[in-house]
């Protein structure tokens, strides 16, 4: 009986410590469940909740329901967000150091930017964030292929874009780009561009084709998508430097892990999803327009150059990644 309840103590005493560690990490995403950032995150929490015995604890949290991009770095910055997939692009006012990798055409193809991220150049990236006063950790990178304009009017060729209003991401360095070739850039957050468009205060948008398709910005009017494929912005997986700090050496290895797999994970998800969604558009009458891209590569030089010139070396090493 005595050993019954020494066991029986020590089981509560064990439980006792288990759960006063037992953590909840909130995940969010902008997209909706089913796109592959949000399936390949929640993946990689079941594995952190198997490998911890239920210790950590992982929700997510998709579709915007925790606010913008630019809203969710700042919960991340401040523990209320733990991991958070956010694009490259609304990182860059926060870590400037990452707009190397935000600058028009800075990569071939997405081939390359794959090469580049899957390397050491990518690792540096995270590095860098994680090293920088931002109180994020760069844990891994994830594929957002590659975007292109949609608009209600089309865009055959490089002069039908002067004037169009079209929606960025929130960065100085996206309405330069777009201003660059012709267009007027307009800075506008996720949520607010099925709207804008439906009401004209934008004329169009640029995004690849999985976005383009869920964020149902075809059904307010932009039904053409011309493939100037001028960003290639690699997204990014980070967590709360707060959260990380708490971690033992141990969990933070795990959560490097299970986010590195993520990566992975997402990629296979991305490409087929990237079909799938083209293959959607099509069939709801979205006309693809092929595009030469040429006069645009051209017409963002001066971009290049005004955010290029601090990443002089790096952007070397990126032109050599093969
Ligand atoms: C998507 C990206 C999102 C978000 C969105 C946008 O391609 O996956 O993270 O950045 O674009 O344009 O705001």
């Amino acid at each position: 009986m005595k050993l019954v309840i020494q066991t029986l103590g020590a089981a509560l005493a064990a439980a006792a410590i288990l759960t006063a560690h037992a953590q909840t990490m909130k995940a969010a995403d902008v997209h909706p469940p089913g796109y592959p950032t949000v399936v390949a995150v929640e993946s990689m929490g079941k594995k952190l909740e198997a490998a911890t015995n239920g210790r950590i604890k992982f929700q997510m949290f998709p579709g915007s329901v925790l606010g913008g991009e630019k809203e969710m770095i700042e919960q991340t910055q401040v523990g209320a967000i733990q991991i958070l997939r956010t694009s490259l692009g609304p990182v860059g006012p926060v870590v400037p150091e990452v707009n190397v990798f935000n600058m028009p055409f800075v990569f071939r193809n997405i081939a390359h930017m794959r090469a580049v991220i899957d390397g050491p150049i990518g690792q540096e990236l995270l590095d860098k964030i994680s090293a920088s006063p931002a109180k994020m950790i760069g844990l891994a990178w994830m594929d957002g292929g590659s975007r292109s304009l949609y608009t209600k009017k089309p865009v055959r060729k490089p002069e039908d874009l002067k004037g169009q209003k079209i929606r960025m991401m929130g960065n100085p360095l996206f309405v330069d780009t777009m201003n660059a070739m012709g267009g007027n850039g307009i800075a506008m957050g996720y949520g607010e561009v099925f709207t804008a468009i439906q009401t004209g205060v934008i004329d169009g948008a640029e995004n690849n084709p999985p976005s383009l398709y869920t964020a149902n910005h075809f059904k307010a009017g932009a039904k053409y998508y011309t493939q100037t494929n001028h960003l290639i912005i690699p997204e990014i997986l980070v967590m709360s430097k707060a959260t990380w700090d708490k971690l033992s050496q141990a969990d933070q290895a795990l959560v490097k892990k299970t986010a590195r797999e993520a990566q992975m994970e997402q990629r296979m998800l991305w490409d087929k999803a990237v079909a799938d969604y083209t293959g959607k558009l099509k069939a709801e009458g979205v006309e693809f327009i092929e595009f030469d891209s040429r006069p645009f590569f051209n017409a963002t030089a001066p971009v290049r150059a005004k955010y290029g010139a601090q990443f002089a070396e790096l952007m070397k090493r990126i032109e050599a990644v093969k």
